[in-house]
């Protein structure tokens, strides 16, 4: 029989994510869009008076069935942080996912957005671990040897933080032999291990974040991050 039509790039991107990451030992999980205050902000150490609160930068909404204020999720990690509260170290998890920013959008930000975030806890887990696991992650997903460097970066969430450099070393990409700022990432801060219940003396983990719309721009050569959300077939046929 002829099949006919085929998923849409970033279904199909997120799946090929999962796969690479399990064959190193991470499972993938999820969680919900909507989020508490509580998940979305304080359980990740970020502070009350932090800029990402606004309702410039953050869709808010009341729930009638939940006491505390709501969010549109502005980044995946609530879901480690539920994660965290019934899973025992070692913890790998991989939590692609859709997000949410209140803000003007332009080809290259939109208001709704994917996110691919990652978290790995365990006894003795580094930084080495992290710049391992990315090198080994974008090699397969963009299928060829990679470069990664770290840059001091600060997220509320880690201590310290990174700013992820990846430098592509082979094939015929026009990205090839450049340093890209793709992510950021760094060791979980203390406050959030403990904030669910993992004793930061005994365990240490890494964490990182990156949009996936942008793993399509660099896989796929993407102009415009809004194509992506438009369903227009024109450009969904073309993957
Ligand atoms: C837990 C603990 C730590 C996830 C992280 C980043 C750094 C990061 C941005 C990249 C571009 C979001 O899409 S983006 O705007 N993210 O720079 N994310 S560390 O840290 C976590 C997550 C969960 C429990």
């Amino acid at each position: 029989m002829e099949i006919k039509g085929h998923q849409h790039p970033l279904t199909r991107m997120i799946a090929e994510i999962n796969s690479i990451f399990a064959e190193i030992g991470f499972v993938f999980a999820e969680g919900p869009e909507a989020e508490t205050e509580h998940y979305n902000f304080d359980r990740l150490n970020v502070p009350k008076d932090h800029p990402s609160r606004d309702m410039q930068d953050t869709f808010w909404f009341k729930d009638k069935n939940v006491l505390e204020p709501m969010v549109l999720r502005t980044h995946t990690s609530p879901v480690q942080a539920r994660y965290m509260e019934k899973h025992e170290p070692p913890i790998r998890v991989i939590v692609p996912g859709k997000t949410f920013r209140n803000e003007a959008t332009d080809a290259t930000h939109e208001a709704q957005f994917h996110q691919l975030e990652g978290l790995y806890v365990d006894k003795g887990v580094s930084l080495g671990h992290l710049k391992g696991t990315l090198e080994y992650f974008f090699s397969k997903f963009l299928g060829g040897d990679v470069d990664i460097r770290f840059r001091p970066g600060f997220f509320p969430f880690v201590e310290p933080g990174v700013e992820v450099d990846m430098k592509l070393l082979s094939g015929t990409s026009k990205l090839q032999g450049k340093w890209i700022e793709i992510m950021g990432a760094g060791m979980v801060h203390p406050n959030v291990l403990r904030d669910s219940g993992i004793d930061p003396k005994e365990y240490s983990g890494f964490a990182f974040g990156m949009g996936i719309d942008r793993l399509a721009v660099m896989k796929y050569g993407i102009n415009d991050v809004r194509d992506l959300y438009t369903g227009d077939l024109r450009f969904v046929n073309q993957f």
